[in-house]
């Protein structure tokens, strides 16, 4: 697992063709605004601003037409993952990447990039998906279309995306797949992550539970297996009071405190190679604000605390 202080890589995807609405390409320029590089250097790391990544040329017409008709922005979507897995693959052999979105549709790429990263290493690759959905459509199942309802189902490797995306060549291994803060499942999602074998801690149960004991237990599994982790986390996993700057708002999230105790929790165990801070959309935020938490709770994951404390197992 990394150890000490890992170089941090900053990398911007301004992907936007896999929400339902435009803005959220303005996500890595709000990040920087924010002050995520002066931020994450003020904690000791080494911090290389890697820019944002050229993005696919537009494409005219899809290669293949897929039955499904509401898809939208297949072609770029598929150039897109091809583009971030090879820089997660590069990056993750650097240092510890943290991805810009974006909407949420680039974790397609990351992630396929991060498996092979893992397979290259002989380490699993564990995932945290700390989001209000589980993106866990397929390009047949989803009704709305926008692929930034997907990306975990591509990345674990499930039917239904070839011959329109290459498929990831070491795909995830749903059952190393923690789902939190879930609280709006699709019908077809519903199933479809009952029958792969992803846990999936939805509201309920951090509002039964909280989010300590199944964070630890997570971890603890993360841990005894010897694998590296990668956090996917969406904007729409904290409440929309604290967090307006996204577009698909879903009542009921994440609060302040429960979503800074997780990043200090993962940062604790020491287990974290890999980040993406997706779905900002920065048209939607209120002056800065929804950038500036994503920023603090990036602060709190790569070591802000409020005191040393003595250190924890988890
Ligand atoms: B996000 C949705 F219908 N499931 O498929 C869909 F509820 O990356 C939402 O988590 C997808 O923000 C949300 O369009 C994708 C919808
Ligand atoms: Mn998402
Ligand atoms: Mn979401
Ligand atoms: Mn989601």
């Amino acid at each position: 697992p990394p150890t000490g202080n890992p170089r941090c890589i900053l990398i911007g995807a301004r992907v936007q063709e896999g929400a339902g609405r435009l803005g959220c390409d303005m996500g890595p320029s709000a990040y920087r605004a924010a002050g995520l590089a002066e931020t994450l250097s003020g904690l000791g790391h080494d911090i290389v601003d890697a820019g944002d990544l050229a993005p696919p040329p537009p494409v005219a017409a899809p290669a293949r037409a897929h039955p499904n008709g509401a898809l939208r922005h297949l072609p770029t979507f598929a150039a897109w993952t091809e583009i971030l897995a090879a820089a997660a693959f590069a990056a993750s052999g650097e240092g510890l990447p943290i991805f810009l979105g974006g909407d949420h549709s680039l974790s397609a790429g990351t992630l396929s990039g991060l498996g092979c990263r893992a397979a290259a290493e002989g380490r699993p690759l564990f995932v945290l998906w700390l989001d209000a959905h589980a993106d866990f459509h397929t390009l047949a199942t989803t009704t709305s279309g926008n692929l930034h309802g997907v990306p975990l189902a591509y990345a674990t490797g499930m039917p239904g995306f070839s011959g329109y995306l290459p498929a990831p060549p070491a795909p995830v291994d749903p059952a190393h797949v923690c789902l939190m803060g879930t609280r709006s499942l699709d019908p077809a999602e519903r199933t479809a992550v009952r029958a792969a074998g992803v846990l999936v801690h939805d509201m309920r149960t951090i509002d039964e539970a909280g989010v300590v004991a199944p964070l630890r237990a997570f971890l603890g599994r993360v841990a005894a297996a010897g694998g590296r982790l990668h956090v996917s986390l969406d904007v729409d996993f904290l409440d929309p009071g604290i967090a307006p700057g996204v577009g698909t708002t879903v009542p009921g999230g994440a609060t302040f405190r429960e979503a800074h105790l997780i990043m200090e929790m993962l940062h604790d165990s020491g287990l974290v190679g890999s980040l993406d801070l997706v779905e900002l959309n920065p048209f939607l935020d209120e002056r800065g604000r929804t950038a500036h938490l994503m920023v603090d709770l990036a602060a709190s994951l790569m070591g802000r605390r409020v005191l040393d404390r003595p250190t924890q197992s988890n």
